[in-house]
């Protein structure tokens, strides 16, 4: 997502970031089927028409890669080399996963729920399909929803048309796509998606942690206008309105603060469009010429704060860093004031 979309409180799809490890599949959907099975008493086997027969809900998220930032770390990982802008918010509306799996009717030793998605390819040597599991507490939250429209429209494509599973406050490697199964396990899930990729880990050889919730993180609109070739932004003189969003998913935002040269300012926030969207924000700022660096940071409800300095991990997971925008403020208005 350029930075620019933070202007928008629900990201328009072709401005919403997308991330496939392997290709998109070309889904039928009148052919498609979800299957649900494994530790149920029921196994089903639901057409689209059968999911919209079910209760609707509809929930803004705002959904990030938890790789976003990992190109930004110092010693670079290997991946998907995102800057800042795998994240987005879109209103995704469905049947509560909840709902299903009441229909199918979880035995009492379930562990976690497993989702596959359509699409397969290799990763790390490893034949797979995309698969992802959730502890069964998690799965039954009413908020996690088997989504078929996407800000009022079919799902495109690559968000996972016919239908995609969406969870709120999760970083997107949750959110299998292209959902084709449903499997309830009395044991911990070991697919690679799980148990290889997505972990915090300090070098190849340690097994980690798993990545889960998004961290706290608040993104601006850099100001101004960017150098071609470097990126440097440059700002006429005077006052400028800086602005964007922040989010977690371990809590709720709480306070941004913005660092001009090294000194913080609160800035204002106004209300999420719901409770596992962003928060928009803003801050005046008096640009008087030279070079100036301006930062954001985000404080939650648990009081997790954005750190100042990398934090570093193998894989380039949940680098929750401030977000430093470099500017060059004019001496005098020039032709920059005047669009
Ligand atoms: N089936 C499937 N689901 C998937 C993926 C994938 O490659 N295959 N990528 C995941 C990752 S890593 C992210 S960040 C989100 C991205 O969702 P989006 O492309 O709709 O923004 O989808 C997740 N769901
Ligand atoms: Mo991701």
């Amino acid at each position: 997502m350029p930075l620019e979309a933070l202007h928008e409180e629900i990201t328009p799809p072709g401005l919403h970031y997308i991330l496939t490890h392997f290709d998109i599949p070309y889904l039928d959907q009148t052919a498609w089927r979800l299957r649900v099975g494994g530790a149920v008493q029921h196994t089903l086997e639901l057409s689209l028409a059968d999911l919209l027969e079910g209760p609707v809900v509809t929930v803004p998220v705002t959904m990030e890669c938890a790789g976003n930032g990992r190109s930004l770390l110092m010693p670079r990982p290997l991946s998907q080399p995102w800057r800042l802008g795998a994240v987005g918010t879109a209103e995704w509306q469905g049947v509560p996963l909840g709902y299903v799996l009441g229909m199918a009717g979880i035995d009492a030793d379930a562990l976690e729920v497993v989702f596959t998605g359509a699409d397969a390819g290799i990763q790390g040597g490893v034949v797979q399909r995309y698969g992802r599991s959730l502890p069964v507490s998690e799965a039954m939250r009413p908020d996690v929803v088997l989504a078929y429209r996407m800000n009022g429209s079919a799902l495109p494509p690559q968000h996972g048309f016919p239908v995609r599973l969406v969870v709120p406050g999760w970083y997107g490697m949750a959110s299998v796509k292209w959902l084709a199964a449903i499997d309830v396990v009395v044991s911990p899930f070991e697919g690679f998606q799980q148990s290889v990729a997505y972990r915090y880990q300090e070098g190849p050889e340690d097994p980690g942690t798993p990545v889960t919730r998004i961290r706290v993180r608040s993104l601006m609109v850099p100001p101004g206008v960017p150098d071609f070739f470097t990126r440097r932004r440059t700002v006429p003189p005077g006052p400028v309105l800086l602005q964007g969003r922040a989010w977690s998913g371990g809590g709720t935002v709480e306070r941004v603060e913005v660092g001009i040269d090294g000194q913080w300012i609160p800035a204002g926030l106004k209300e999420a469009p719901g409770p596992f969207a962003w928060r928009p924000w803003s801050c005046e700022w008096l640009a008087e010429p030279g070079e100036h660096v301006l930062m954001c940071r985000a404080t939650d409800s648990t009081g997790a704060c954005q750190p100042l300095d990398q934090a570093w991990n193998y894989q380039g997971m949940g680098n929750n860093t401030v977000q430093k925008v470099h500017v060059m403020v004019e001496e005098a208005a020039g032709p920059l004031s005047h669009p």
